[in-house]
């Protein structure tokens, strides 16, 4: 039998190192998963840091199916992080590579590992703006992707080419 699947979308994010071949690199680790199908990217962004320090990040939004569990895609999102040197000093602290599971089909998920939808998602310019890419049409708790990046307006980011 062929698994139900589940559209998922995760936020990717880097702010040292080589970021944006950080972030292609690991985009392409994530489609070679097996479980994981049909990837495809939003543009990339240079985003200023909210609520963090350090240089700009380059951010992005990957969209893909998925037979794995919310949790078996966690360890596999925690893996590929420790595999570019994530380190975990403090809170929001500048890093090689942020893989954050957005949105998992429709699912609330609330455990001690994982809040899903992100519960920051809808106030972060380097969040909504690539997850409008690819899905304009969505719509989250909190409203349309229209009016919540209007709410976002004045955080700095630019589409990258
Ligand atoms: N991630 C954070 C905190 N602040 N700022 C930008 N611009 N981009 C991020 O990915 C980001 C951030 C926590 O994960
Ligand atoms: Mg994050
Ligand atoms: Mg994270």
């Amino acid at each position: 039998m062929i698994p139900a699947s589940t559209t998922v979308y995760v936020a990717m994010g880097a702010n040292l190192g080589e970021a944006r071949q950080t972030l292609e690199i690991a985009a392409t680790e994530l489609a070679a998963t097996p479980g994981i199908q049909d990837l495809t990217l939003a543009h990339f962004y240079r985003t200023a840091p909210v609520d963090s320090s350090g240089p700009d990040y380059v951010n992005t939004v990957a969209r893909f199916l998925c037979t794995l569990s919310p949790e078996a895609l966690l360890d596999r999102l925690q893996d590929i992080e420790q595999e570019h040197g994530r380190t975990r000093l403090y809170r929001n602290a500048p890093r090689t590579l942020d893989l954050d599971l957005l949105l998992y089909d429709q699912e609330r998920i609330d455990t001690p590992r994982l809040t899903v939808p992100h519960p920051r998602m809808h106030e972060r310019a380097f969040v909504l703006a690539p997850l409008a890419d690819l899905a304009p049409e969505l719509e989250l708790a909190q409203g349309s992707m229209s009016a919540l990046l209007d709410t976002v307006k004045d955080q700095e980011i630019g589409r990258l080419e």
